[in-house]
């Protein structure tokens, strides 16, 4: 472990001059995350603050790569650094059908102003949320402007992906029947913005109503989404989103709302890594699985509720004292 800070640190600096080899180390450092990643992030965390970060959601098909990719692009003719990070499904069984027409952002891959990196949804220590958040730490610490997230489906993990960015977008199409019904949970409130992709297609206006409605109940004051209408596949629509984007972002940098998301988001990356950390520390070895063999070995059948009071008060964590029955 010893040696990794130090090369770690020439790959930051490398990186940062635009070595891509570099980059691609230090990013796979982040993504296997761990002691040797912990050691690392403080000088990453130096480096930060700077890159917007941009995370787009919604069902499979909507369109989010073709999106991405077409804002990637328009991006980069105001010369802004890209990076974009896809977070792919790896689910075997719905992985194929929707990998099928898949969008593989080619036209981004070969410009040395962008970096695209794709990411397993699954297997990486400490989950999805944990791992695209370095990610995007490494790629702000070494100079890109623009972070944009792509996270595939509406679970509770790729909604805690989206949510990890300073503008969360929500793309949705027409003709998928109660679209907004179906995003209503938890969808809806993270959503700084929405895109009715496909607007090519008929449809639309229903959407957007259906959206404005459900926006109507949203009173409380805050920001509200702006909706914007894009053909992703002709770029139909791209300038205003990013419009939008920047005004959502000057708004929350304005209103102090980005400092009070960031501090938010720090405070939960601290509980998650502590959560993680306490229970690694808890099952390192075969020692606590054992005990708890141990201990409900026992002639009467015993309660795990008792079991796991023994456990504490051997750990120190709850005192010793026994309440009278
Ligand atoms: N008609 C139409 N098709 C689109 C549009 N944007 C993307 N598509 C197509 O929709 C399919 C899925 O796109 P993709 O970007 O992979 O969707 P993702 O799963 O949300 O990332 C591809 O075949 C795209 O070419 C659009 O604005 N209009
Ligand atoms: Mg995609």
């Amino acid at each position: 472990m010893t040696s990794t800070i130090p090369r770690a640190k020439q790959w930051q600096q490398r990186a940062q001059s635009g070595d891509r080899v570099a980059l691609a180390r230090l990013l796979t450092l982040a993504e296997r995350g761990g002691d040797e990643f912990a050691e690392v992030h403080p000088s990453i965390h130096a480096g930060n603050g700077r890159a917007h970060r941009i995370g787009f959601t919604g069902p499979p098909g909507a369109g989010k790569s073709t999106l991405v990719e077409a804002y990637a692009l328009e991006l980069r003719k105001r010369a802004q650094r890209v990076a974009v990070i896809c977070v792919d499904p790896t689910s075997p069984f719905t992985g194929g059908a929707l990998l099928g027409d898949r969008v593989r952002m080619n036209r981004l891959t070969l410009d040395p102003g962008c970096f695209v990196r794709s990411m397993a949804s699954r297997g990486w220590f400490g989950g999805l949320a944990r791992t695209s958040e370095d990610v995007a730490d490494v790629f702000d610490a070494v100079g890109y402007d623009r972070v944009l997230i792509e996270t595939v489906g509406v679970g509770q993990s790729e909604i805690d992906v989206a949510r990890a960015a300073d503008t969360t977008v929500v793309v949705l199409v027409p003709g998928t029947g109660d679209a907004v019904q179906a995003m209503k949970a938890g969808l809806m409130e993270v959503a700084d913005l929405f895109v009715v992709n496909k607007a090519d297609r008929p449809g639309v206006e229903r959407v957007v109503a259906e959206l404005e409605e459900v926006l109507q109940l949203r009173a409380d004051g805050a920001h509200k989404p702006a909706i914007v209408q894009t053909v992703a596949m002709n770029g139909e629509g791209i300038d205003e989103l990013s419009r939008c984007i920047d005004e959502h972002r000057e708004h929350c940098a304005a209103s102090g709302q980005l400092a009070t998301r960031r501090a938010a988001r720090a405070a939960e990356k601290v509980r998650r890594l502590l959560e993680q950390a306490l229970r690694d520390r808890l099952f390192a070895g075969k020692g606590m699985e054992r005990r708890i063999e141990e201990a409900l070995q026992s002639s009467e059948p015993r309660s795990p509720y008792a079991v796991v009071r023994e456990l504490l008060q051997e750990l120190g964590l709850v005192s010793k004292e026994t309440r009278k029955p």
